[in-house]
């Protein structure tokens, strides 16, 4: 696994790893992610209240997921559609987690989303878990995009940079509530998905078979009661 120094962007909390992955574990983790979706197969969220779907495919990995739908934002213990409960989190994952995360205690979601090249993510905080001392730390697959991230109020300024399969972004601290989004995918920046097979039926992704970009977001939900109860994920030791 390729390691790389996180960049100071200027923006308090927020860490950039550029090709934290190299290109055999980006195609180690796109296998990871195929078997997710044989069991969790992607879905399309939709907005709460009007029930609009987001242009985004979903699916989980974890103890819980984050899901969308006219009831609101929420995270629970089984898949909307399937009522199976969710894969396990890859052990490839939770390392990275361990390496960067700087917090005692496993993530217990991963959101896996699926950006066909007209897809984006309007600006949002994620702001549905307890325990907002834990980062959010996501990593990059596939098509490069244009992410977008600003301050605690919708309104502040906001600073865009792109962000190419491999990079891991940890937002955590000052950061950790910050508006974030993704204004556009750049489509055919990257051959990993169509080397990797991956298949466009279970993904969701656009055509060409195989192009469009995942992200992988891992999130602590709950608050620890006890955290010498839970396992120590920190490389670093
Ligand atoms: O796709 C990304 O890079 C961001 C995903 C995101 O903001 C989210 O899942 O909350």
């Amino acid at each position: 696994m390729a390691k790389s120094q996180a960049l100071n962007l200027g923006i308090d909390g927020l860490r950039l790893y550029r090709g934290y992955l190299d290109r055999e574990a980006q195609a180690a983790m796109v296998a990871q992610i195929r078997q997710v979706c044989a069991a969790a197969p992607p879905f399309t969220p939709r907005m709460p209240k009007s029930g609009r779907p987001f242009s985004v495919r979903m699916t989980n990995c974890g103890v819980l997921g984050w899901v969308s739908d006219e009831n609101g934002y929420r995270y629970q213990a089984t898949h909307p559609e399937t009522g199976q409960a969710w894969p396990p989190l890859p052990q490839a994952l939770a390392r990275i987690w361990g390496e960067i995360a700087d917090y005692p205690c496993v993530p217990e979601a991963c959101l896996i989303n699926f950006y066909r090249a007209s897809a984006k993510m309007g600006l949002h905080q994620d702001r549905d878990e307890r325990d907002f001392a834990a980062p959010v730390v996501s990593l990059s697959l596939g098509d490069s995009c244009l992410f977008r991230v600003g301050g605690m109020r919708r309104s502040d300024p906001t600073r865009s940079f792109r962000l190419d399969s491999g990079d891991v972004v940890v937002l955590g601290g000052a950061a950790r509530l910050a508006f974030h989004g993704v204004d556009r995918i750049y489509p055919g920046t990257s051959t990993l998905l169509t080397e990797a097979g991956f298949s466009e039926a279970g993904s969701g992704l656009g055509r060409p078979k195989g192009t469009g970009r995942i992200n992988l977001t891992m999130r602590r939900v709950t608050t620890p009661d006890t955290v010498a109860a839970e396992p120590a994920l920190n490389g670093r030791s």
